[in-house]
């Protein structure tokens, strides 16, 4: 069976990590169009640098819980395309060896004037110079609201040859994310959603498991 999982930030709740929807569109104190848009980074990049630096240091801190365990069980098992809309790499330090960033990682940089992208430093600044050209342009390689996500024709193939699609722990406010399930149900996939509660994007699916990720998702998956 051919199945594809989209994971949000709720999946890393338990593991310690900020979720965008719990802080009422705060994190970590900050108005999201402050730090995570290219005019709030154009604005204030050291601000934003400040945001980043502090979330990849959180994240680093953090441990896959048994969500994230699980999913990696289920790759074994089955053909399994996973998207995470999340910056963290929980998933693959729980051992899923292909995880698809659609809106990128904490743990790259890349340089505005020459594209290169590279393994981030813990902590980025904004006289950091670029490694291959110098340039003191380096941001976060992370996709921000109005910018294109990542691998989207790798993820639009997977959700129509999907016989099974799962989101987990995502609250269906974040486009193209939360369309979804809709674009997989058009093409035969049984759409299930895993998540504490309805999210925007509920009805779109045909079966809701409710509950924390690391009780239903092991569940589901075993
Ligand atoms: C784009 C990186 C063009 C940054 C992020 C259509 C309509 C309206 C608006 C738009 C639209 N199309 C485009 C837009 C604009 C915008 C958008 O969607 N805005 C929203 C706010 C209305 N989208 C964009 O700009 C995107 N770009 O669209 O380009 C395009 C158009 C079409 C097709 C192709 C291209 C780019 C969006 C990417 C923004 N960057 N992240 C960073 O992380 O710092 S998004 C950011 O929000 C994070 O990735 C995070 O994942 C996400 C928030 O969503 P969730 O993951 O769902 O997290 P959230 O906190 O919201 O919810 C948590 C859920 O978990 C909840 O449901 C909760 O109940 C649950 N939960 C909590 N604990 C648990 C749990 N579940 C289980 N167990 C638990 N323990």
């Amino acid at each position: 069976m051919r199945i594809t999982v989209l994971t949000g930030a709720g999946i890393s709740a338990e593991s310690g990590l900020a979720t965008f929807r719990a802080s009422d569109g705060l994190w970590e104190n900050h108005r999201i169009e402050d730090v995570a848009s290219p005019d709030g980074f154009a604005r204030d990049p050291a601000l934003v640098h400040q945001f980043y630096n502090e979330r990849r240091k959180n994240a680093a801190a953090a441990v896959p819980n048994a969500a994230h365990q699980a999913l990696a069980r289920l790759a074994e098992r089955h053909d399994l395309t996973l998207i995470t809309q999340n910056v963290d790499d929980l998933h693959e330090r729980a051992g899923s060896a292909k995880v698809i960033h659609m809106h990128g990682s904490l743990n790259r940089a890349r340089c505005t004037s020459c594209n290169l992208t590279w393994a981030a430093p813990p902590q980025m600044s904004v006289d950091m110079p670029c490694p291959a050209c110098a340039a003191r342009t380096i941001r976060p390689d992370i996709v921000w609201f109005g910018e294109m996500p990542f691998h989207l024709e790798q993820i639009w193939v997977a959700l129509e040859q999907a016989d099974l699609f799962a989101a987990i722990g995502t609250s269906g406010n974040v486009y193209p994310a939360a369309g979804f399930a809709q674009h997989a149900a058009r093409n035969g996939a049984h759409c299930v959603e895993l998540n504490l509660q309805d999210s925007a994007t509920s009805r779109d699916f045909d079966d809701h498991i409710r509950g924390p990720a690391s009780l239903t998702v092991p569940a589901w998956v075993d």
